[in-house]
């Protein structure tokens, strides 16, 4: 009887634990029942018809040291992207007050670094501030961060730090050789423990099988904590990176991702993020049918196009959908 009813506050009060098995089984669902079940989630923790937008700008581009294959920014890849210091603080605030003019309700801005260096942190700790003051969220995504970083980045009221994944654990050695899984996965801790919002997610079309992507979804599912903000990019295939070849993923199994994302991490939003501009209208529909409820919202992402906000605009009058 006694280990009867611990066993019963466990199963109570313990999150559940996903498998790769069960989240496969998910994937496989009929296309009409899975999009069912994920808008039934969806609409128990949001409105249905309210998708947030953020916007994107790159403060330090380029000549990173890492090898990541999908990117435009790594020093070892012959792309057009020329590298560019970190912007001056004047030039960040003009493209926070576009942004916050435009309707984005956070600002996430991006350095192609491996890490930042406490000189380079002090300079980003003026940019967070400022953007801050002008009432928008912030979100910055840097690359690793040691001890006592994040903690600094707290302090100067940084809301969210993004730090993707990217793949499932088992794939990551195809993609980058320049840092590993566990790397990542102490940045999101360190991240967490300093009490900063994670926004943390990956990207498909990368050659990567279904299992993988469900391999991925699990890692979040169980963190304790699932990222309060969930991106799920498309590759953008970049001329001259490693990736530059690979096929696009079938835009049904796109939408089945967004779906099961969803369904394993009901309070996430989840973020249709690179690769909007080449989906139809009707797809994205569909997305935010699946689930997702934030966008990128502006001209580029950081070193590519992004859906142009006036091709957003319509398309969230079309379908009724209000920001923020
Ligand atoms: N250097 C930092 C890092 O790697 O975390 C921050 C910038 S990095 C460009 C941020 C994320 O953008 C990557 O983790 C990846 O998920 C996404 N990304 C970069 N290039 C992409 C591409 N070509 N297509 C889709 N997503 C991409
Ligand atoms: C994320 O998951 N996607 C954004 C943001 N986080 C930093 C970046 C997408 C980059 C797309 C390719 C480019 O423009 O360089
Ligand atoms: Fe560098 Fe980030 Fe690009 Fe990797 S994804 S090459 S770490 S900028």
């Amino acid at each position: 009887m006694h280990t009867h009813a611990t066993a019963a506050a466990i199963s109570l009060y313990a999150p559940k634990l996903w498998s790769v098995e069960e989240t496969l089984e998910l994937f496989e669902k009929p296309f009409m029942d899975l999009l069912w079940h994920a808008q039934q989630v969806h609409r128990e923790h949001f409105d249905a018809n309210r998708v947030q937008r953020s916007a994107l700008f790159s403060i330090k581009t380029g000549g990173c040291s890492e090898d990541c294959k999908y990117c435009s920014q790594s020093a070892r890849h012959d792309t057009v992207v020329e590298r560019e210091p970190l912007k001056p603080l004047p030039v960040v605030l003009a493209a926070a007050r576009a942004a916050k003019e435009k309707g984005a309700s956070r600002f996430c801005m991006g350095a192609a670094w491996r890490n930042p260096k406490d000189k380079d942190l002090d300079a980003v700790i003026e940019m967070v501030s400022a953007v801050k003051a002008l009432g928008l969220e912030t979100c910055l995504t840097l690359g690793m961060l040691k001890p006592g970083q994040a903690e600094r980045l707290k302090e100067a009221g940084l809301d969210f730090y993004n730090h993707n994944l990217d793949t499932a654990p088992e794939y990551y050695a195809e993609i980058v050789s320049t840092h590993c899984y566990q790397d990542r996965l102490d940045t999101i801790d360190q991240v967490r423990a300093a009490g900063i919002r994670i926004c943390s997610g990956g990207i498909v079309g990368m050659g990567e099988t279904r299992r993988h992507r469900a391999g991925l979804l699990v890692q979040f599912a169980n963190m304790l904590t699932p990222p309060a903000s969930l991106p799920i990019n498309h590759l953008v295939a970049i001329p001259g990176s490693p990736f530059a070849q690979l096929p696009k993923l079938d835009n049904f199994e796109f939408i089945r991702t967004i779906a099961v994302a969803r369904i394993l991490m009901p309070k996430s939003f989840v973020r249709l993020s690179a690769g909007r501009q080449e989906m139809s209208d009707e797809q994205q529909a569909l997305c935010f049918l699946a689930g997702a409820n934030s966008v990128f919202y502006g001209d580029e992402m950081l070193t590519t196009e992004n859906s142009a906000p006036a091709r957003d605009d319509a398309l969230f009058a079309r379908l009724g959908i209000s920001a923020n």
